[in-house]
């Protein structure tokens, strides 16, 4: 039997599965399996060939995915975000590593079995630094630096980056069968993301989002870390932007698996005051969560993205200004219309 030429994406109901979904779609590209715990949802479902609802620790269920499809490349995307994480030490490790490492083995299979180079593409995240209290100092950091994750999902996206890494480089040290390059393994870190079509669950980095969106609908909200809170942000179309080019580019032209990315890295009450020029009665508190504030506070306030931007051209679209006025407003207050 000839198996199906397709592209798998795990967590496809999350915030970035939409995006990249939609983006995919709109290229043409909608060979599209997509992977999730949870019935996919109307919005993408007319825009992918197949859907498989199910968990990526269940080994039964990617074997049969083994076994049907010829995957060329996968977005793996599901996972546990940092506060969830938080919470939920043991089941964040379980779903976050060993289910990278499943779909990893899988993509090694794929490889082997095709003879052809599997494209693998990590979501990973400004968690993995931890500022030690030098956050306000440390300007914008590199890759390289404050890779001393101080939360459970940080530890998890930095040790995964590492597995990408070493199937990508050294695995076939090991197997006769699997050759170098046979898993290109590419990872973002990615900053907070802002979409105006979905609202973030389990994230620390969500007070924006959630911020605006309660905003748009003349809701209360109470921001749960300080006003004086930074971080690195950019909004969807950005991120997708930057998933896209990356796995565009020549490998050649790749001098690293891992890249920073950032578009602006406005305060908690910087963004406020944004918020404020389009909705002037938008009622923001602060409802303070030690724990989130801290987690927060452990991130950088801003990151280099140099290498990105000579190695594959990462040029973000929106800066703050134009991302109120040309994307989040019009589509905000569009979604809370209809
Ligand atoms: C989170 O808040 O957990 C994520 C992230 C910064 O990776 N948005």
């Amino acid at each position: 039997m000839m198996r199906k030429k397709i592209i798998l994406i795990t967590g496809a109901n999350g915030e970035i599965g939409h995006g990249l979904i939609n983006a995919l779609h709109a290229n043409g590209m909608d060979n599209i399996l997509a992977l999730d715990l949870h019935p996919i949802s109307e919005e993408i479902e007319g825009k992918i060939q197949e859907a498989v609802i199910g968990n990526i620790l269940d080994k039964n269920l990617l074997e049969q995915i083994k076994s049907e499809y010829e995957i060329t490349t996968i977005y793996h995307l599901a996972a546990l975000l940092s506060t969830r994480a938080e919470f939920a030490p043991q089941m964040a490790h379980e779903v976050n590593v060993t289910g990278t490492l499943n779909l990893l083995t899988l993509a090694v299979d794929q490889a082997k079995s095709q003879g052809e180079t599997v494209k693998f593409f990590f979501p990973s995240s400004i968690a993995v630094y931890g500022m030690d209290h030098n956050k306000d100092m440390a300007g914008a950091i590199t890759e390289s630096e404050y890779c001393h994750p101080e939360t459970m999902y940080g530890c998890n996206k930095l040790y995964c980056e590492n597995l990408g890494i070493y199937h990508a480089n050294y695995y076939h040290r090991l197997a006769d069968d699997f050759k170098p390059g046979h898993i290109d393994f590419r990872s973002i870190r990615f900053p907070g993301i802002i979409s105006a079509m979905t609202i973030p669950t389990g994230g620390t980095s969500d007070f924006l989002p959630e911020m605006i969106h309660a905003a748009a609908q003349n809701i209360q909200y109470n921001c749960f870390v300080r006003n004086d809170t930074r971080m690195p942000f950019m909004v969807m179309p950005d991120a997708i932007l930057a998933i896209l080019n990356l796995m565009d580019a020549e490998k050649s032209q790749l001098s690293q698996h891992v890249y920073n990315i950032v578009a602006f890295n406005p305060s908690a009450g910087e963004f406020v005051d944004k918020v404020k020029e389009y909705f002037p009665h938008a009622k923001i508190g602060i409802s303070l969560n030690g724990k989130r504030q801290n987690m927060v506070d452990s991130w950088p306030a801003n990151v280099d993205d140099s290498v990105a931007r000579t190695d594959w051209n990462w040029l973000p679209e929106f800066d703050l200004d134009s991302a109120f006025k040309n994307y989040l407003i019009p589509k905000i207050t569009q979604r809370y219309e209809e």
